[in-house]
């Protein structure tokens, strides 16, 4: 989980049908670009003549030559039947390193079926907007730590996640105080040209914090990811559990609130749920916020998650009873067989509700269930 790949089939063209488990509009590609915590499902027809050629992946990447592995990794193709196969098999033509535009293209590409088996769901009144910067950061100031060792964190908003001692989970359904703060930034607090050449250097110190976004149930939220350069920048896999959401644009250098909505494509965005962010670019999100709970969004880069890159949203309860995570319903029902009829599944609810506030909040719960039912009262 380091790096973006590109990946190809010497010789063959493949089409890709899906991303993150949704259909796509058909499209035929030379090459696939996919980042950590994707997937792309490709379609390879094997219509070349008889031989064996070498599929390979290698890495994309915005930093120089020596900080990531700079081979190919590959495996080979063998078409069955009698073939004197090309030795070495032929390898395939795959974009440079550093080649955003073809990684920007293929993403560009994807787009949901949208027709009417595959029907979207994409929000169009939006009551939240949310924007949040990608950077990597410094700790120390003049980025020389007291201990003389060279140290990196990366932030959402410019804040580096602090992972607490107790699950915000937990917190959040045993009601724990003090564990994570609930002021998570709708924007940054400090707006600059976010892909500029220069900096001065005490930009680039973070904050530190275990901040969540609070969101109501079936909040509609339109979310932009601003790559910054702080620390020379990098491209970033942003994944959001919980959730899947459609990408409705996305784009090279500062996001511009008033020109780039325009161009969103609202008719047919792919529905994922990882979505690679370039270098010193943006993209824009959209979902609705329909499954209550704790929901962790991070920078999939390993070295970037443990860094910092992450925040956490919580979607309050809704009105249903479907809609929430930590409620016990216990109105009277007063219709005689409705009662009856849901009795076993509203007990195993309320002692499932005992044995989770037991062990997970450390209360010491019980029930007892008395009913005309069972001859004797369940403890
Ligand atoms: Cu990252």
């Amino acid at each position: 989980m380091l790096d973006s790949l590109f990946f190809s089939v010497a010789n063959h063209t493949v089409t890709v049908v899906g991303t993150d488990g949704s259909y796509l509009k058909p499209f035929e590609r030379s090459f696939i670009f996919i980042t950590t915590g994707q997937t792309v499902d490709v379609l390879l027809e094997a219509n070349q003549s008889p031989n064996h050629y070498y599929m390979g992946a290698s890495v994309y990447s915005t930093a120089g030559i020596g900080a990531y592995n700079n081979s190919t990794t590959t495996a080979i193709v063998e078409y069955n039947g009698n073939c004197t196969p090309s030795l070495p098999p032929v390898l395939p033509d795959l974009p440079s390193h550093s080649d955003t535009g073809a990684g920007l293209n293929f993403t560009a590409s994807l787009r949901s079926l949208a027709d009417k088996e595959h029907p979207i769901d994409v929000p169009m009144e939006i009551n939240t907007h949310l924007f949040y910067t990608l950077s990597m950061n410094a700790p120390c100031k003049n980025r020389s730590c007291p201990d003389g060792k060279i140290r990196t964190l990366a932030t959402v908003n410019n804040i580096s996640f602090i992972n607490p001692s107790i699950d915000i989970l937990q917190a959040y359904y045993c009601c724990i105080h003090g564990v994570y703060g609930t002021n998570f930034p709708d924007v940054p607090e400090f707006v600059f040209d976010f892909t500029a050449d220069y900096y001065p250097m005490d930009w680039e110190i973070p904050q530190l914090g275990t901040k969540v976004k609070m969101l109501d149930y079936n909040s509609t939220v339109e979310l932009v990811f601003q790559g910054t350069t702080l620390l020379k920048g990098s491209d970033h896999p942003m994944h959001l559990h919980g959730f899947q959401f459609y990408v409705v644009g996305l784009g090279m250098w500062n996001f511009d609130k008033d020109k780039d909505p325009l161009m969103y494509n609202l008719v047919d965005p792919p529905l994922q749920n990882t979505i690679h962010i370039p270098k010193d670019g943006w993209v824009a999100i959209r979902f609705t916020a329909k499954n209550p709970g704790v929901w962790y969004m991070h920078c999939h880069f390993d070295r970037h998650m443990v860094w910092g890159m992450d925040m956490v949203f919580i979607v309050k309860d809704g009105e249903s009873p479907e809609a929430k995570i930590k409620k016990v319903k216990l109105q009277y029902i007063s219709n005689d067989s409705a009662r009856k009829a849901s009795f076993k599944k509203r007990k195993k609810g309320l002692m499932k509700k005992a044995s989770e506030l037991t062990t997970l909040c450390g209360i010491d719960a019980g029930a007892i269930v008395y009913s005309p039912y069972d001859s004797q009262p369940e403890i």
